[in-house]
């Protein structure tokens, strides 16, 4: 892709099609530079398994670049995102493989996506991109899902401990998609969220995250969250500083992948955290897992906390399947839905194979069953 210098500058672009035993290869793209096959195909390996836990007809991949969006200007995004769609598009279709967004690819970028994919194959095919946006053929409630979702499935792991999320301090790491619809989803639910973050350091305010400035400063104006301080002096900002110090008790790991370690989840123990919902894939190292079953707090691993994503993605391809659109209230409806079934799915699995309370024993299995049945059904290669 050219840059806007005029110079051509190199990326490594990937898609790992895991598997397709229950519908279309369905998984989001990452454009990060820290992007290689590694981390592609152990997103790749969990989506299989949380693509089954949504009960939806979809196959589980993933895909993305080492291309870094920081700093880029939009025709730059949107050279790249071209670049790339050039050569991803001979692998896609509606019934074939349907990426989406993740780390570093929103609205923007599907929407550069989608027109070159149209361009290039001549077809207007709804159905081969989700996130799209509204109007084009996107879902209401695809911005906010996978946020939302994992405070719903937050909320009945605390109702089975006869617990709910009013009044709860939390603590919400990364301030990106995922980060400000958890900590919308929180605020309506009756929590205060105190901390969010970002790869240069976190924001802790007391009274309260005002979320419409975020939204504001990350989703419109594309800032830093260390910003947030010149508008709040209530407010503190601690660069390079580590949001699990910071006392709660709920936490949505909302950033990336092993952002909490062994020692951070003794710190999150100790300082009187009940609950972890992940809204991030694999945000838990598995020392750090150890150290949450072991304290019996309530554990959501991505997989089943973070399905609401996939879940509304697969809710866009219904809608665009049938050249429909669905109402805001009616499709935050079914992903309440989904993931209330999620939970109680990952749940009775777990109690059936004589772990209670165990959601990684339950989405695993719950999972891998769904997907291993399928393939057996569908006979050898
Ligand atoms: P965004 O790009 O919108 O936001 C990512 C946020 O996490 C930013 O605040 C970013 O900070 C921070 N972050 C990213 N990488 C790192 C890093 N290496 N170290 C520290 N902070 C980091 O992405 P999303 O909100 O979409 O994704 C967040 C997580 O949720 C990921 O794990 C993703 O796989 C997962 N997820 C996303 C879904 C979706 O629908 N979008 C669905 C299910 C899971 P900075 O700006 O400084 O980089
Ligand atoms: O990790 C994920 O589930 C996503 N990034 C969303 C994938 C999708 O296809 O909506």
């Amino acid at each position: 892709w050219e840059d806007d210098e005029h110079v051509v500058q190199i990326n490594r672009g990937f898609r790992v099609e895991f598997n397709s035993a229950l519908g279309p290869y369905k998984g989001g793209l990452r454009f990060h530079p820290s992007v290689y096959l590694g981390i592609i195909k152990f997103l790749g390996f969990e989506q299989i398994f949380k693509n089954a836990l949504t009960g939806m007809p979809i196959g589980g991949a993933k895909g993305g670049s080492d291309f870094d969006p920081k700093g880029k200007s939009d025709n730059e995004i949107m050279r790249f995102c071209q670049s790339f769609m050039l050569e991803l598009c001979r692998h896609l279709g509606e019934h074939t493989d349907v990426p989406a967004g993740d780390i570093g690819v929103g609205g923007r970028e599907i929407g550069f996506l989608f027109g070159q994919y149209k361009r290039v194959t001549n077809k207007y095919e709804s159905g081969v991109l989700t996130g799209k946006g509204i109007g084009w053929g996107g879902s209401l409630v695809r911005t906010e899902a996978t946020g939302y979702g994992t405070v719903f499935f937050l909320r009945e792991m605390l109702k089975v401990r006869n617990d709910s999320l009013e009044g709860k301090t939390c603590v919400v790491s990364g301030s990106g998609n995922v980060a400000i619809y958890a900590i919308e989803k929180l605020h309506q639910l009756g929590a205060k969220v105190v901390a969010c973050s970002d790869s240069n350091g976190v924001i802790f305010h007391e009274k309260g995250i005002d979320l419409e400035l975020v939204k504001r400063l990350k989703e419109i104006e594309r800032r830093r969250i260390a910003d947030y301080v010149t508008y709040h002096k209530d407010s503190k900002y601690i660069a390079g500083g580590n949001i699990w110090e910071i006392p709660c008790q709920v936490a949505a790991p909302s950033a990336t992948q092993n952002e909490i370690n062994g020692k951070d989840a003794k710190t999150l123990v100790k300082n009187g955290c009940i609950a972890v919902g992940e809204g991030a894939n694999m945000p838990t190292t598995p020392e750090g897992i150890k150290v949450f079953l072991d304290a019996k707090i309530a554990y959501g691993p991505g997989k089943a906390a973070n399905a609401g994503g996939v879940a509304t993605s697969a809710l866009e391809m219904q809608q665009n399947a049938s050249r429909d659109s669905w109402t805001f209230e009616f499709t935050e409806k079914k992903l309440d839905e989904i993931m209330t079934s999620i939970h109680a799915t990952t749940f009775e699995t777990a109690e059936e194979f004589g772990a209670t309370g165990n959601y990684v024993v339950g989405a695993n299995i719950a999972g891998f069953v769904k997907v291993a049945t399928a393939m057996v059904a569908h006979g050898l290669i």
